[in-house]
């Protein structure tokens, strides 16, 4: 395909396809015709066009397409044709305790309800030598570009808007195309208002690995982190290695996307309004965490006597100091080249300034030299505030080198005393006393009262913490999605309604919609969608309050059919995109079911539904599911599980749930049958247990 080629994409929506629950419930056949699948791709692998054959290993919530490999162009064993498709995602995280943020990433492509965006960006990793494409789908509600800084590229894949091309518009798709030619650490980044698009997370580390034979890797890593499977020329040397992405946020900046609503306003507070020259960094993150859940996010696990290679990005605005406690590693390489032998430094701070990247050879061990010996030791930015959290301690972007043996419960480092009350949010709330109230022969309850005042504006004379307009609401898919009514058993009559999606038929303040937004039926009737997709990226029609839930979904300009059957009584029930804040930015309508419910119950339908308030009479109400899980994330609390209906609460779908505490994880993996309990008022599963 020529430079800059549109990708037309087809891919069966969910309402097409056996769901994994019933693959597993039902036997094993299923993961029969997926060996017979792999097999096929072994003996025609190598033959196979470009783009269209072999992909990764399954990331949740990826498209099968969002990496493809393609031919072995220098006969070594390995592709050298890679194609990566990202989407650009609003996605909200829990960085600390209690302290939401909302960030823009680059995600692998997506499908289904189950996102694979956290902040930062993948890393990506791709051969010397091999033929690259990358695709920005554009699926947020501004323009966006990629720069690939570091790689050789020519210039019209430069990604500058204006300068190399224009900016990717929403719903429109760009494929950047190069030939790796220099292996080390890169990094890629939108270029589009960089002083505010790149410290929203569109950025991400970009490695070009050796040529070597037999080179197999994964080509995405979410969230950056631990590299398992590492890459030849890395073993030749390497025992681990880390991809760590270092990143500091001025918090207010974050906040602007999550409380106005218009893209105008957005845009007018976010490029216009805030003055990027006068922020004012309040968070300091590792791989899109703060302490403590940096923690278990992204230790960086060692033993004695190995070599681990960390690669390191600054991806912010200001210098980092980084700092290795009991160990001294050697700097090898500057900004993706090699640093000469006799250039070499080892020491036990690291200057990194903003887009640089350092590679550092870590020895492990007790030589007394490079290393102390076994232990938690800690590895932090030591810039000191960048060990807060809105300026309270410890906080930012510290982890830590976790010897073997020394890792715990819950993926936590065996520590002196208890790290409970940092995972407390009331603790980065200022709510908590920093030191034991024992020390003050006080209990915890008396602290605050009994002391005497000073009477002097004591507050006035020193900076006091900013907590003003902290607090953001937690976008809600769970309490969207609820049913509200059954499909008839036996529909009466049918009808084929069709209806067009995409940006072009969007009307003031809007970016994406569903054209027409009222859609009428009658009572226990089939219904035929026939939608038509005029973009270029992906969308989905999804009505989630009827159950079965209904859903078509597809990527880039193609027709699709499906078929639902409306309750037998008059309702209205809504639709929505559900791929991130195409909903919110217009994409969203009504099915009139009969008359239509009566007004007062639908009046809540004026808001988006992700974004309204959730009235909670049941405070704690427990629901209780089955299903499979199909994946589980410990670095972020997280499971996938594909569930038949939570009777009063959800249609049979896979869905992500936050599991508290998160030690529960451990009991479970994917592929496991499993009885859970919802807690509707803390938003998560809080008993999960396999089904042996
Ligand atoms: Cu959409």
């Amino acid at each position: 395909m020529p430079f800059g080629a549109r990708h037309r994409i087809v891919r069966p929506g969910i309402a097409n396809g056996l769901s994994n629950r019933e693959k597993a419930l039902n036997g094993g056949w299923a993961a029969r015709a997926a060996l017979i699948v792999a097999i096929l791709w072994v003996l025609i692998g190598s033959t196979a066009p470009y783009g269209a054959d072999r992909s990764e290993p399954d990331i949740p919530g990826t498209a099968a397409d969002a990496v493809s490999l393609g031919r072995d162009l220098d006969g070594d064993g390995d592709p050298d044709e890679v194609h990566i498709r990202l989407e650009v995602i609003e996605v909200q995280e829990e960085v600390y305790p209690g302290k939401l943020v909302t960030f823009w990433v680059f995600a692998p492509a997506g499908r289904g309800m189950v996102s694979p965006a956290r902040a930062p960006s993948p890393t990506i990793r791709v051969e010397e030598g091999d033929r690259v494409r990358i695709t920005l789908e554009n699926t947020h509600y501004f323009p966006h570009t990629i720069h690939l800084h570091g790689t050789i590229h020519p210039n019209a894949m430069d990604g500058v808007p204006d300068i190399t091309q224009p900016a990717v518009k929403p719903g429109e798709a760009f494929t950047y195309e190069f030939i790796a030619r220099n292996p080390g650490t890169h990094f890629y980044h939108c270029h589009v208002q960089p002083d505010v698009h790149v410290l929203m997370g569109l950025v991400g580390m970009l490695i070009i690995e050796p040529n070597r034979p037999d080179n197999h890797f994964r080509h995405l890593i979410p969230g950056a982190g631990r590299i398992a499977d590492l890459a030849k020329a890395t073993m030749e040397r390497y025992e681990k290695e880390y991809s760590l992405v270092y990143m500091e946020i001025d918090d207010r900046l974050h906040r602007i996307p999550t409380v106005y609503k218009d893209p105008r306003e957005i845009e007018k507070r976010m490029h216009r309004d805030y003055d990027s020259a006068r922020r004012k960094p309040n968070i300091f993150m590792l791989n899109g965490r703060s302490f403590p859940f940096t923690l278990r996010d992204t230790p960086i696990e060692v033993a004695s006597g190995e070599r681990v290679r960390l690669r390191v990005l600054n991806a912010g605005a200001r210098t980092i100091r980084l700092h290795t406690h009991g160990h001294h590693p050697t700097l090898t390489h500057l900004d993706g080249y090699p640093v000469p032998e006799g250039m070499r430094y080892t020491r036990d701070v690291f200057t990194i300034g903003p887009a640089q990247r350092v590679d550092l050879e870590l020895k492990t061990g007790k030589d007394e030299y490079y290393a102390s010996g076994p232990g938690v030791w800690l590895m932090h930015d030591h810039t000191e505030r960048a060990t807060t959290n809105n300026g309270i301690s410890p906080g930012g972007d510290i982890t830590t080198i976790v010897y073997e043996g020394y890792l715990g419960e819950g993926g936590l480092p065996k520590v002196a005393t208890s790290l409970d009350r940092f995972f407390d949010p009331a603790y980065y709330k200022g709510e908590v006393p920093v030191f034991n109230p024992e020390i003050f022969h006080v209990a915890r309850e008396e602290y605050e009262y009994g002391w005497e005042e000073v009477e002097e504006e004591v507050g006035s004379f020193y900076p006091v913490r900013d907590t003003s307009g902290n607090e953001q609401p937690r976008k809600d898919l769970l309490e969207s999605h609820r049913i509200i009514a059954a499909s008839c058993k036996q529909p009466r009559s049918f009808r084929r309604i069709h209806i067009k999606g995409g940006s072009r038929f969007a009307r003031q303040g809007e970016v994406f919609v569903f054209e027409p937004g009222v859609i009428h039926a009658e009572p226990c009737e089939t219904v035929e969608i026939v939608l038509e997709n005029t973009d270029e990226v992906r969308h989905a029609l999804m009505i989630p309050g009827l159950n079965p839930m209904f859903t078509l979904e597809f990527r880039g300009p193609t027709t699709q059919i499906a078929r639902f059957v409306t309750p037998d009584r008059d309702v209205t029930l809504e639709f929505h995109c559900h791929v991130p804040t195409h909903e919110e930015m217009g994409m969203h309508g009504l099915l009139i079911v009969g008359r239509g419910s009566p007004p007062e119950t639908t009046a809540g339908h004026r808001l988006p539904s992700t974004l309204q308030p959730t009235t909670e009479p049941e405070a704690r109400r427990l629901y209780k599911g089955l299903g499979v899980v199909i994946s589980v994330d410990a670095r972020a609390g997280r499971i996938v599980v594909d569930h038949e209906e939570i009777k009063d609460f959800m249609a049979p779908m896979v869905m992500s749930y936050q599991v508290i505490p998160a030690r529960l994880l451990q009991a479970i993996s994917a592929g496991d049958k499993v009885r859970f309990t919802i807690d509707a008022g803390q938003r998560a599963i809080v008993e999960v247990e396999p089904i042996r």
